[in-house]
């Protein structure tokens, strides 16, 4: 019978990530932790951050790439929370001296129009709550050592979410083909991997009908406003001091972060 229970896991996570260290995973300690009470840790954990003062800007899907979830070894996307204290202005570095060990990822970000509330949303009734589409950046920063972890883990982790970067600028969803949206990621100025939308659940409008979806089961909707991140279009990089990583899309621009 395992001791750990949803508050003890929400409390070890946010004291790794506040004294920036990684450990084991819990569903060694909790083999038991499912999926769905997983959800509920991540939930519990957004509360703490919300009573800490901490705001919901939006959600972000995970591992909705074929090359990130080869990578991880988990075959199922997941959804977190994005509160306004893991935004990072676009220019300012990344701050390596507040995370673990951090990894950015190229992301297409929609910010929604229209309040979007599933079951049944389907990816064009999703990308017509689109208000924009921006090019963005993710840097995830795993509390588990090596980013090894099961799914029930990694949701229970608010997906590894640290930070993450929207550009300035955007363009209308009308008029995009987001599958063919093309994306080359650049470190130190050599091109290091390439994507396109397609690698987001086909289109990334269907990472954001799975969003609507899978939160519309807990009862959530996608609020108009909110920033919606919608997977990782590459497998993650590692952040290093003075290592510029830059996102070249075809159409949404190009963004550039580097460590601090
Ligand atoms: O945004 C993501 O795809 C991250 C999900 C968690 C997996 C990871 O830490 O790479
Ligand atoms: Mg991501």
């Amino acid at each position: 019978m395992s001791d750990w229970t949803i508050d003890r896991a929400v409390t070890e996570l946010l004291g790794r990530e506040a004294d920036r260290r990684d450990g084991g995973r819990i569903t060694d300690e909790w083999p038991g932790l499912d999926l769905p009470t997983a959800y509920q840790v991540q939930d519990a954990l957004l509360q703490r951050k919300v009573d800490s003062g901490e705001k919901v800007v939006g959600v972000k899907l995970g591992l909705t790439s074929r090359a990130k979830q080869q990578r991880m070894g988990i075959d199922s996307p997941l959804t977190a929370w994005l509160t306004d204290a893991m935004v990072l202005p676009e220019g300012v570095p990344v701050p390596m001296d507040e995370l673990i060990h951090p990894r950015v990822e190229p992301e297409i970000v929609f910010v929604m129009g229209e309040r979007l509330a599933g079951p049944g949303v389907t990816a064009a009734t999703a990308l017509a709550a689109v208000r924009s589409v921006h090019a963005g950046f993710e840097v995830i920063d795993s509390r588990f050592t090596d980013f090894k972890f099961t799914l029930p883990d990694v949701v229970a982790d608010n997906a590894s979410s640290s930070r993450f970067v929207v550009s300035g600028t955007s363009l209308p969803p009308e008029g995009l083909d987001l599958a063919l949206e093309g994306c080359l990621l650049g470190i130190n100025g050599e091109i290091n991997d390439s994507a396109t939308g397609a690698a987001v659940q086909g289109h990334p409008a269907e990472a954001l009908a799975l969003a609507a979806n899978s939160l519309g089961e807990r009862g959530i909707a996608i609020e108009p406003g909110w920033i919606v991140l919608t997977g990782g279009l590459t497998d993650a990089v590692f952040v290093e001091p003075g290592r510029e990583i830059s996102a070249e899309f075809t159409h949404l621009g190009t963004l550039r972060v580097v460590g601090a």
